[in-house]
């Protein structure tokens, strides 16, 4: 039997904005539910954070997740098997109270696991483990002593993997007691990653810059053999254009493919800009595009650098100027601690828009 692996979905994200909802819808709407009709795929497991708020839902996101996810599981008869992930619980110590039995437990179809479960799929026992929190620590890690399945599903946070592309994870739990089985796939951190029987899958679509240039997508489990099998997501929201108009004509800056960044965030990030006009002009058409939010990020103050890549990288990364400026701090506080505190922060201030 096949199954269709999907995690992180936060339906809601960003602020319930609009615009990405209408970038989730696509995923599911062009690449998630064809590929699942074509390869005649009727089972789907949710790996968790499924509503991207923990405490409340707007109505609109609402609406909009069961148009464009719930309802489509619902009318094809398709089997969902959803995890409960920490942005789905309402409290911290226990996940008791939690979206998805709320607001989904009404489908006939869909089976939430807010406790830890073994799952036969075509014969194969699959743990299924919700978010480990202090409620259900002991008992879950018990009964990954004691179980017989050899593969787990989980929504994990474990230590010295990577969140975000290039941003390794040094709070969290060891890993030592997931090595009796065979294959873990998990969600919680949003790229995806592979390190020995664990997989992080990364989730569907890009919802903040820190999944710019990370290839995003879902997977099928096959039950039989164990594999896992990658269907990327073509669509990206978030892009960035480098502008340098030194040696070239007014046609050769301005003539640009602007169309796909409709409905997108765009950086552009300027190198070298001889002409004030025709980059007003750059940014006009741009514009006239349509996308979500444009920022122009000037870069005279790396004229030293050698190559393209490092001046998109050395722009961007907010992540590594945070964690640097931290480990430069003389202070006797905990700073992993600290700098967990402030990249968190810094999440949400993102999604305050
Ligand atoms: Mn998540």
């Amino acid at each position: 039997m096949k199954l269709a692996l999907v995690t992180d979905l936060h339906f809601g994200v960003r602020n319930d904005n609009a615009s990405f909802a209408d970038f989730q819808e696509k995923f599911y709407s062009e690449v998630f539910f064809p590929y699942l009709k074509e390869n005649n795929i009727n089972n789907i497991v949710d790996l968790g954070d499924t509503f991207d708020r923990r405490k409340y839902i707007n109505f609109v996101s609402l609406d909009r997740a069961k148009k464009m996810f719930f309802d489509p599981i619902d009318q094809n008869k398709y089997n969902l098997h959803a995890l409960v992930g920490n942005h789905d619980s309402f409290y911290k110590n226990t996940i008791e109270i939690n979206s998805m039995e709320l607001l989904a437990e009404h489908y006939d179809n869909i089976q939430i696991y807010s406790k830890p479960h073994v799952q036969q799929f075509d014969g194969l026992d699959v743990l299924m483990l919700p978010w480990i929190c202090s409620d259900n620590q002991e008992e879950i890690f018990e009964l990954c002593k004691t179980t017989p399945s050899q593969v787990l599903f989980g929504h994990l946070e474990l230590s010295g993997y990577q969140m975000h592309k290039g941003q390794s994870i040094n709070h969290g739990m060891k890993d030592d007691w997931l090595q009796k089985f065979d294959v873990v796939c998990t969600g919680h951190y949003h790229t995806k990653s592979t390190t020995g029987n664990i997989n992080y899958l990364g989730c569907p679509y890009e919802m903040t810059w820190a999944d710019h240039g990370d290839q995003k997508g879902f997977h099928i489990f096959d039950t039989d053999t164990r594999e896992l099998e990658f269907i990327p997501n073509p669509f990206v929201m978030f892009h960035k254009i480098h502008y340098n108009d030194r040696d070239k004509s007014m046609e050769q800056v301005t003539n640009v493919e602007f169309e796909k960044y409709s409905s997108c965030y765009v950086k552009i990030i300027v190198s070298e800009k001889t002409n004030p006009f025709w980059f007003d002009m750059f940014v006009d058409k741009l514009e006239k595009a349509g996308p979500i939010h444009v920022q122009v990020v000037e870069d005279h103050l790396h004229l030293d650098m050698e190559s393209d890549d490092d001046i998109v990288s050395e722009a961007e990364d907010t992540m590594t100027i945070l964690h640097n400026y931290i480990d430069a701090l003389e202070v006797n506080v905990d700073k992993d601690k600290l700098e967990y505190t402030i990249k968190d922060l810094y999440s949400d201030a993102l999604s305050i828009s």
